[in-house]
């Protein structure tokens, strides 16, 4: 069946119960609501558009309008000048028969995921009549300049809508209206209320000129600057031996929960570089081996994705002893040894004739052409007749 919307449904006094019913809204065409200065948020106002009109609005939900169905979801778009987005006001009221919560969603395609989607319950808003509702949600690191939408929509249950106020005026130019009928193709082709027999949404055509894109809902964003990642914090070891590995840990987190990248100087003018990205309050995990005993001081730093860096964050760690064979921790061999090989975390020879000894773990004996393997992680000591290698380094 083809449904024909009539136009006159988005210039309708679309409150009243699709009928006669209340008015009232202060007298006049138009209400600017005035800006005010007590914010309890910090933010400030960046895009908006206020200038409402006695009953003009469009229908988000489900309504019947002679006596076919309509389903409508309704999307403002807008390009932010703030670089995180703290919430929106939405000039909306209910419908006598709205019975499901109101949903309101951010997003940066029109049919793309939400990055924010926040519901309403249906007592908050006015029956009947339009008012400014505040709706808050975690704060988003938009890009500046790009387009993102507002979108409005709720459960698809019968005759359960709200209206959402607008002006077929274009009084915000660098967004515009943008509807979808009955979960169909999203559509900036609205009309002034002159082209009243346009079947437009009988075709569900997407316009790309917006020769006739004048509609905009009444609606107000809030932004603010986007802050570097709020802390960093190093740990791990204090000390250590030089030559060996050590895994320190760094967590940075931001507050619009950006992916964060670290960069770390080890101190030792070797490796510096950014790791990551890793999610905000992620713990990283990063190693490193100090070849040369000494005190280091290991110098790190965030960035968010948008680029803004913390200060830097330090850590001393000293590397008081040299490695050695001599180190009771240390595996070694002594024999004869015809090969050695490291490789992934073991160490591969082939005995000639070793004579070897675990102290404390009571094992000894004389192995004589065979191939022994252990773990790199091994710690006990081998000892045999000729100190042949090093278990977890260098031959000798
Ligand atoms: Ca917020
Ligand atoms: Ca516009
Ligand atoms: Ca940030």
């Amino acid at each position: 069946m083809k449904k024909i919307l009539p136009i006159c449904l988005i210039g309708l006094l679309i409150l009243c119960g699709c009928g006669a019913g209340t008015q009232v809204l202060p007298e006049g065409s138009s209400e600017t609501k005035p800006v005010t200065n007590c914010n309890m948020y910090d933010d400030d106002l960046d895009q908006y558009m206020t200038e409402t009109l006695i009953g003009y609005g469009f229908p988000v939900g489900t309504m019947i309008f002679e006596n076919v169905t309509f389903k409508f979801q309704v999307a403002q778009s807008f390009i932010p000048q703030r670089e995180v987005l703290t919430r929106v006001q939405v000039y909306v009221g209910r419908n006598s028969s709205a019975t499901q919560d109101f949903i309101l969603a951010i997003r940066d395609n029109i049919s793309g995921e939400n990055l924010a989607e926040i519901t309403v319950d249906v007592e908050e808003f006015v029956i009947e009549n339009f008012s400014w509702v505040e709706i808050e949600f975690d704060d988003i690191a938009v890009t500046v300049g790009e387009t993102y939408y507002i979108v409005a929509y709720t459960a698809d249950v019968a005759d359960n809508w709200y209206g959402w106020g607008g002006n077929p005026d274009n009084f915000y130019l660098d967004g515009c209206a943008w509807l979808s009928l009955d979960d169909g193709p999203w559509t900036n082709d609205s009309y002034s209320s002159e082209n009243q027999k346009h079947d437009w949404l009988a075709q569900n055509q997407v316009q790309t000129s917006r020769v006739n894109d004048t509609w905009d809902m009444c609606f107000m964003t809030f932004g603010r600057d986007n802050l570097a990642p709020d802390s960093l914090e190093i740990d791990g070891p204090a000390e250590g031996v030089a030559g060996e590995e050590y895994t320190f840990s760094f967590i940075a987190t931001d507050p619009e929960n950006e992916g964060v990248e670290i960069y770390v100087d080890w101190g030792d003018n070797t490796t510096m570089q950014w790791h990551g990205p890793y999610n905000s309050g992620e713990e990283a995990f990063i190693k490193h081996t100090w070849d040369d005993i000494g005190d280091y001081v290991i110098k790190a730093k965030a960035k968010d994705a948008s680029g803004h860096e913390t200060d830097w964050v330090e850590y001393i760690v000293t590397m008081p002893r040299d490695k050695s064979p001599t180190s009771l921790q240390k595996t070694f061999v002594w024999g004869q040894i015809r090969f050695l090989r490291m490789r992934d975390n073991s160490i591969t020879f082939r005995a000639v004739k070793v004579h070897y000894r675990i102290f404390g773990e009571g094992l000894s004996g004389v192995y004589k052409h065979q191939r022994l393997t252990f773990d790199n992680n091994y710690i006990g000591s081998l000892r045999t007749h000729w100190v042949c290698a090093i278990f977890d380094g260098t031959p000798v």
